[in-house]
C-alpha cells in the first residue's frame, strides 16, 4: 500500500511539474444549468469555458434555449472572502411555483463580482453592452480580459485578497426571461432593474479542467 501511493505522489509530481514546463493555463469548463424551468424555453442548454493564460483570462460563453433577441446580464458569482459558490438548487428540486430570484441565489453563490460584457476589468454592472440572444434564442460570448488588471480591480472594488481572487470557486449566472413573463410581486431584483431582467436562468459550476485530457 505505501509503496502505491507513493508512486501516485511521484506520478501526480511528474504531471504537474510537466505541466508547469508545457504552459501556465488554468482551464475552467462547465455546463449550464437550467433554472427556473416554469419560466424559460424548454431545453435551455450552453458550456462556458475560461483560461487563464499567463496574464490573459479568455471567456466563452455559448448558451442556446433563452428568451429571444433581448440583451442577457451574465456574471461570474462569488464570494469576496473566497468561500466556494455552489449553484442556487434548481428550482426543478422545489415546487413549480417556487421561483429562485437573484437574492435567493445570494446564500449559495455570493455577490455580483465579475460582469461578461464587453468590458469585464471595469466590474461596472449595469451597462448596455452584455450578450443579446438571437431569435432563436442563443448567442456566443466572447472576450478577453486583461487578468491582473481584473484581480487589481477586484481587489479594489470588493476588498478582496489577491489570494481570494479563484475563478474555481465562482460561479457563472445567466439572467433574463422575456420581458412579457407574468412575475409576482414577491420576485425580486436589483434597485431600479426590472425583475424579469435579472431573474436566474442558467448557472454553471467553474472546475478546473486537468490538461490534456
Ligand atoms: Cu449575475
Amino acid at each position: 500500500m505505501r509503496r502505491y501511493s507513493s508512486a501516485i505522489v511521484m506520478a501526480s509530481l511528474f504531471l504537474s511539474l510537466s505541466n508547469t514546463a508545457l504552459s501556465q493555463s488554468l482551464d475552467y469548463r462547465a455546463p449550464l444549468q437550467p433554472m427556473n424551468p416554469q419560466l424559460t424555453e424548454p431545453g435551455l442548454t450552453g458550456e462556458v469555458q475560461i483560461r487563464v493564460l499567463g496574464d490573459e483570462l479568455s471567456i466563452r460563453v455559448e448558451a442556446d434555449g433563452l428568451a429571444p433577441e433581448m440583451m442577457h446580464l451574465q456574471h461570474l458569482h462569488g464570494s469576496r472572502d473566497g468561500m466556494d459558490a455552489e449553484c442556487a438548487p434548481m428550482a426543478l428540486k422545489t415546487p413549480q411555483d417556487e421561483i429562485t430570484d437573484l437574492l435567493d441565489t445570494r446564500q449559495y453563490s455570493g455577490i455580483t463580482l465579475i460582469p461578461l460584457h464587453d468590458d469585464p476589468a471595469s466590474l461596472e454592472i449595469k451597462t448596455d453592452t452584455y450578450p443579446v440572444s438571437n431569435r432563436a434564442g442563443a448567442y456566443v460570448y466572447e472576450a478577453t480580459v486583461n487578468w491582473e488588471r481584473l484581480q487589481r480591480a477586484m481587489a479594489e472594488k470588493y476588498d478582496m485578497d489577491l489570494e481570494t481572487v479563484d475563478l474555481g470557486r465562482m460561479v457563472v449566472y445567466v439572467h433574463g426571461v422575456a420581458t412579457d413573463t407574468k412575475l409576482p410581486e414577491s420576485v425580486r431584483s436589483l434597485p431600479g432593474v426590472p425583475a424579469h431582467a435579472t431573474l436566474p436562468v442558467a448557472c454553471a459550476e467553474l472546475d478546473i479542467q486537468p490538461l490534456h485530457k
